[in-house]
């Protein structure tokens, strides 16, 4: 009897000492399980005679009830205590925004150069690129620029001190033209392609940076003329600017790789600040604004470049993608596109999920 007494006090101080479920699982084994000592006391009981049961059952039964309730208690106050710990270290913020916040956003520039890409590809012309280390011979010579041109000078090109194994220059190119040359050399005509891509000059103001983006186009053929110059300029930027009142004027200039050579305006007014544009430059509250220069490719130039001109003529373009975006998106100082600053990126930056298609319209939703 003092025993089972002494036994089960001291299973119950264990049970109420339990740091852990599993510990106290050992002591549920230890008295209740199949080798417990209750679980072997209460087997003792069918060796008695009825009045030994009669005697010592009681104590076994009260002890095991005991035990028994003792774990269930211990059980749930550890599964609670538990719960709350568990509760206490996965804290959720619930002023914290649902989704994380926008980070990287594709540049303006990255945005046009696509958009252009994808209205021409419409139009069946291929992308090209070209090396923005140039030599002087395909930047200027074979444009029908001979070293002796005065365009050169105007040019204000960054020169590398180096020049190549055949004696030419190394410069960084100073426009997207010498990617004429290379597609007609390696491709011959006919030809129909743009070349977006970095060039640089020494110069710089709000309109003016040493580092800008053109998009050169070409197309040679046997019956190319001006006029599809016009239609083609005219029907990319209707596509580009989304609306139908563009007026592009086609002004006389000169280029020494084009012939005739006209500057292309396109008519805009101010509104709020903003240039926006659309309807003809010379209305009231009006203006031009020249985009590029563009014209009949030099017959020179396609000798230059492995084409005859008795053959072959075509005509080409040099647009500022800079330009054409400030005007898109309504910014109005170009340095700011490549100071990198956040605020600005993030501001006029694109999501990547923009990404432009002639069927849902070119124009990113700003
Ligand atoms: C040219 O570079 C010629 N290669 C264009 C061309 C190509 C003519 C094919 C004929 C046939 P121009 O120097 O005008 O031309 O530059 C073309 C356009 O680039 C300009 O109209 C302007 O939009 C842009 N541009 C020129 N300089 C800068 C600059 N520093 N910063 C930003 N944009 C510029």
């Amino acid at each position: 009897m003092t025993d089972i007494t002494n036994q089960t006090q001291a299973a119950l101080d264990a049970i109420a000492a339990a740091p852990s479920l599993d510990a106290l699982e050992e002591q549920r084994l230890d008295a209740l399980g199949k080798k417990g000592w209750v679980s072997l006391a209460l087997k003792t009981l069918g060796g008695m005679s009825p009045d030994e049961r009669t005697a010592a059952a009681p104590a076994i039964q009260s002890a095991r009830a005991a035990i028994a309730d003792a774990l269930d208690a211990k059980k749930a106050a550890l599964e609670t205590a538990e719960l709350e710990a568990r509760l206490a270290r996965e804290t959720i913020d619930l002023t914290l925004p649902a989704a994380p916040a926008r980070r990287g956003s594709v540049h303006p520039v990255s945005q046009v150069m696509d958009e252009l890409a994808e209205i021409f590809a419409d139009l069946g012309f291929a992308v090209a690129t070209g090396p923005e280390i140039e030599d002087d011979w395909h930047n200027f010579t074979a444009l029908n620029m001979d070293e002796t041109h005065p365009a050169r000078a105007m040019h204000d090109t960054f020169y590398f001190p180096d020049k190549t194994s055949d004696g030419r220059e190394v410069l960084l190119r100073t426009h997207t033209s010498p990617v004429q040359i290379r597609s007609m050399l390696a491709q011959g005509a006919p030809i129909r392609l743009i070349a977006p891509g970095r060039v640089y000059r020494s110069d710089s103001d709000a309109t003016h940076t040493p580092m800008f983006h053109q998009v050169e186009g070409l197309v040679v053929g046997r019956d190319i003329h001006l006029g599809h110059l016009k239609w083609t300029l005219e029907t990319f930027f209707k596509a580009f600017f989304e609306r139908e009142d563009i007026v592009l004027r086609l002004r006389p200039s000169y280029f020494p790789f084009t012939e005739p050579s006209v500057e292309v305006d396109v008519g805009y007014s101010t509104e709020g600040g903003r240039r926006v544009v659309g309807g003809h430059g010379d209305a009231p509250g009006h203006a031009w604004m020249e985009l590029g220069g563009s014209g009949m490719v030099n017959r020179r130039v396609l000798e230059f470049a492995g084409i005859d001109p008795d053959e072959y003529q075509g005509f080409a373009f040099g647009l500022g993608i800079d330009r054409i975006a400030m005007l898109k998106y309504g910014m109005n100082d170009l340095r700011a596109f490549f100071d990198g600053d956040p605020r600005w990126l993030q501001h006029y930056g694109f999501s990547l999920f923009d990404q432009p298609t002639l069927s849902a319209g070119v124009g990113a939703k700003v």
